[in-house]
């Protein structure tokens, strides 16, 4: 067992390898759309899991395409603006968020981010990060949505300061409330952890994740917000100490699972989700085919989970396919899944703007910020304009 898991680790390469860049962004596509299958429903028999996943390796039985939802849409508009802007540009961003949404709004998109996808639109509006302040009777959302496209941030920046300041700014253009962006951070530094090989020490991994959070979650907004929603006071360390007491347990039910972490749409039920099938899938499982790899564990096991099934399988896989790389994505996975080759393609774009940072090309520090403030970062359009020409 132990043999294999190295084995699938050293396939992946070392630390920020091209293989563990590819894996996060592709597998989060191939989550996105196989999950589509099982979206809201209560209950779902593992046989039919399997049962959907052999028929994508059987191209006779293949329904064609599995089409990607909302996740993808906006993950692939948070990857184009990073890599047009080479860097974070919340006006861009929002622009093409807007526009996605515009050009194919029957994704599956949150019932009330629509709302904010229309304001996002206007020429008229000078604070792209009002609309989402208004939602939910100005309390903003604490859905997923932002969580969900989170995994770019880790691929673009190689400084966990810029990977949690981005995610959080990104995901605040829909998701106001601390306990829909800190969702985001949260998914956003599991997929930079991992990309760095932290899940081979899956402990350690959780003690990291848990001392990060503890600082995201340590201020006034995140315990006002638990408070309203009756949350404990820093919500999302309390599921992952739920994540680390059930990866301790020997056995554990499908049941426990939604039920110590939730398999809905908000954030906190389902970011620490997909972090514990990641890790519950390290081993093989009884209630698993001795011939799946653990990303095909991960993906199948999410899946199994019911609910937001589309969601959990794209943010798991992600951080799944950082871990293991590319090698252990199945071909006819990829050849099934709309929009997995472009994914790949935009994965080594975004390896090359990662490693600018590291070399100390872009945005690296020298007085130029990658990602502001959003009230300093009023007038962005024009250091955005600034950020591309110093990466060319
Ligand atoms: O978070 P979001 O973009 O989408 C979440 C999920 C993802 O799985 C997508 O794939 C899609 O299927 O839906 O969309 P939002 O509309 O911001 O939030 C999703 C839902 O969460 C809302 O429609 C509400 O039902 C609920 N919600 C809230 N309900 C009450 N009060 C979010 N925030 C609140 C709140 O503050
Ligand atoms: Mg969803």
């Amino acid at each position: 067992m132990a043999m294999a898991a190295a084995r699938a680790a050293a396939a992946a390469g070392g630390p920020s390898s091209l293989s563990r860049f590819r894996g996060a962004l592709v597998a989060a596509v191939l989550g996105d759309c196989v999950g589509g299958e099982f979206e809201g429903a209560e209950e779902v028999p593992m046989e039919s899991v399997l049962q959907h996943l052999s028929n994508l390796d059987d191209e006779t039985k293949g329904n064609g395409i599995l089409e990607y939802s909302d996740d993808t849409a906006m993950a692939r508009c948070v990857v184009q603006s990073l890599l047009t802007r080479a860097g974070f540009d919340e006006q861009d961003m929002a622009r093409r968020f807007a526009k996605e949404y515009s050009m194919s709004p029957g994704r599956g998109y949150g019932s009330g981010v629509i709302q904010v996808l229309k304001k996002l639109s206007s020429p008229h509006l000078s604070d792209v990060y009002q609309p989402a302040k208004d939602q939910f009777n100005g309390r903003g959302s604490f859905g997923n949505g932002g969580a969900m496209r989170a995994a770019p941030f880790a691929l673009a920046f190689p400084d966990p300061a810029d990977v949690k300041r981005c995610a959080r700014q990104g995901a605040m253009l829909t998701h106001s409330c601390s306990l829909g962006y800190n969702g985001a951070v949260l998914q956003a530094l599991a997929v930079h952890l991992s990309l760095q090989g932290a899940i081979d020490k899956p402990q350690q991994f959780m003690s990291r994740l848990i001392t990060e959070m503890e600082v995201v979650e340590g201020n006034e907004e995140t315990r006002n917000d638990a408070r309203i929603l009756k949350e404990a006071e820093k919500p999302f360390c309390e599921r992952l100490h739920r994540v680390r007491d059930l990866m301790d347990r020997s056995k554990v039910s499908i049941e426990e699972v939604i039920s110590e972490l939730g398999n809905g749409i908000a954030a906190l039920h389902s970011v620490p989700t997909a972090i514990f099938c990641v890790l519950h899938c390290l081993q093989p499982r009884e209630c698993l085919p001795a011939n799946y790899g653990g990303l095909e564990r991960t993906i199948a096991y999410s899946l199994a989970l019911g609910g937001d099934t589309d969601t959990i399988a794209c943010m798991a896989g992600a951080i799944a396919g950082a871990h293991y790389g590319i090698e252990a994505v199945p071909q006819s996975w990829i050849r099934c899944c709309e929009g997995a080759e472009d994914a790949d393609m935009n994965a080594g774009r975004l390896q090359m703007l990662y490693r600018r940072s590291l070399q100390g090309g872009v945005g690296s520090g020298t007085g130029e910020r990658r990602c502001e403030d959003p009230a300093e970062s009023r007038s962005s359009a024009a250091n955005g304009f600034e950020r591309k020409a110093r990466a060319e």
